[in-house]
């Protein structure tokens, strides 16, 4: 098995590692935080530095890396990530949880998390960096732009268009063919009609 950093180390890390070690593609060899030390370990992993330890990291072999920040509302943060290990030459794969359940045409970014229990009907594209968090639905037709957040149990109907670095919050309904244009935040709970 190859082996993976995953970046970040707080309560997304512990579902991204559970849909790692589900999938049983990569060994996590360590985790990078900015503010936890190396003698932490989470669900069982230590904390091996920091982002500024990543080119050392890559130079002793480990290739794999994935951004397991989930950080609400900020975008922007994932996206900064993704450009600095992207830089080092990191290669950043899907990680897809066994258990979600994506139509086969469903065309996924790099870098992209998808939790289990979400759904994606066909003719969907998902941008790269985007997070489908657990027990959400996408429906047919859907645009997902990079680096975009759909949160637990939020629903899209189908032809839904969600522009890059859009937050969707937890349990927000959009209905069918509605386009949300790029750095929005959809609150949680929010029924989305126009
Ligand atoms: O620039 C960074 C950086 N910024 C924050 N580089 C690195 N390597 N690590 C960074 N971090 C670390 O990410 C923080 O030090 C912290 O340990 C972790 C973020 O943890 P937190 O639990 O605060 O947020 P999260 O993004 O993992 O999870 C939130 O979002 C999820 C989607 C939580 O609210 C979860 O409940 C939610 N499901």
């Amino acid at each position: 098995m190859q082996k993976i950093i995953l970046i970040g180390g707080g309560g997304h890390c512990k579902v991204v590692i559970d849909a790692i070690r589900e999938s049983n593609r990569y060994e996590i060899e360590g985790i990078v935080d900015w503010h936890k030390d190396t003698e932490e370990k989470i669900l069982n992993i230590p904390v091996i530095g920091n982002d500024d330890n990543l080119q050392d990291i890559y130079n002793k072999g480990i290739k794999n890396a994935f951004i397991a920040v989930g950080s609400i509302g900020d975008c922007i943060l994932r996206k900064e990530l993704y450009k600095k290990i992207k830089k080092i030459g990191f290669k950043v794969p899907i990680i897809v949880h066994p258990k979600a359940v994506i139509a086969k045409d469903v065309d996924i970014g790099e870098g992209t998390f998808v939790a289990a229990s979400a759904t994606s009907n066909p003719g969907t594209k998902i941008g790269k960096n985007v997070i489908i968090n657990t027990s959400s639905s996408i429906d047919h037709d859907c645009e997902i732009g990079d680096f975009v957040h759909i949160a637990p149990g939020a629903t899209l109907s189908g032809g839904v268009k969600v522009g890059e670095e859009t937050h969707i919050g937890i349990g927000a309904n959009v209905i069918q063919n509605i386009k949300i244009s790029k750095k929005r935040f959809i609150s949680a709970g929010s029924l989305v009609k126009h």
